[in-house]
């Protein structure tokens, strides 16, 4: 395959305070652009990196936790290509509302079933009480019954905004699989 240039919107979805915002700067390092502000609520910035010698610019849209309208979440889901999916490992609830943000993705997204990753965040915070790692997995695996007809896997991770634990390897990864079905056809580019 040759080398290419490919322009990435990918939404990151959770629960206010499971650290959207904090995963999004940790990953943009020096490099952060804050591209647009919208006083809607919803804000993206873009950061370049390369993938398997592709030239790829994120753009990462980010939803301001107390934001509830309809017709903001339906801009900010709609063209998505993939969706970061974040809960917090030591808040139970932030894992159990996942499944209600991967429906609206895929319902607004207006290219379907889309590629997504689920994140566990603040790694760093663990303990017993905490949601633990096979949960995790076992939930992709659900999901994964879902996505494979569009040729992908749902993978999970646990991530540290504070120490940066998996940060790269997750963005690396939801960004390998957007092109792979882009390259594929299987997501659609308009
Ligand atoms: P959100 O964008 O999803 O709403 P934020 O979440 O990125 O604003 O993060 C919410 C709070 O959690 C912040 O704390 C932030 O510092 C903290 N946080 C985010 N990720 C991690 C992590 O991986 N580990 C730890 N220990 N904390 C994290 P404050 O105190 O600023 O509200
Ligand atoms: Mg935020």
């Amino acid at each position: 395959m040759t080398a290419a240039n490919y322009f990435l919107k990918i939404a990151l979805c959770g629960d206010g305070a499971v650290g959207k915002t904090s995963l999004r700067n940790r990953f943009m390092g020096r490099g952060f652009r804050e591209e647009h502000l919208m006083t809607i609520g919803a804000d993206f910035a873009t950061h370049d990196v390369e993938i398997d010698s592709n030239k790829v610019t994120f753009q990462l849209w980010d939803l301001a936790g107390q934001d509830t309208f309809r017709s903001v979440r339906a801009r900010f889901f709609r063209g998505a290509m993939g969706g970061i999916l974040i809960y917090d490992v030591t808040r139970r609830q932030s894992f159990l509302n996942l499944t209600r943000w991967i429906e609206e993705l895929w319902r607004n997204s207006g290219r379907g079933v889309v590629p997504i990753i689920i994140l566990g965040n603040k790694a760093d915070l663990r303990d017993s009480n905490s949601v633990q790692v096979d949960q995790g997995i076992k939930y992709v695996e659900a999901l994964t019954q879902k996505t494979r007809a569009q040729g992908f896997n749902v993978h999970h991770m646990e991530t540290s905004a504070k120490t940066g634990l998996n940060v790269n390897e997750a963005f690396n990864q939801i960004g390998r699989q957007i092109i792979d079905g882009l390259s594929r056809g299987t997501i659609k580019l308009k």
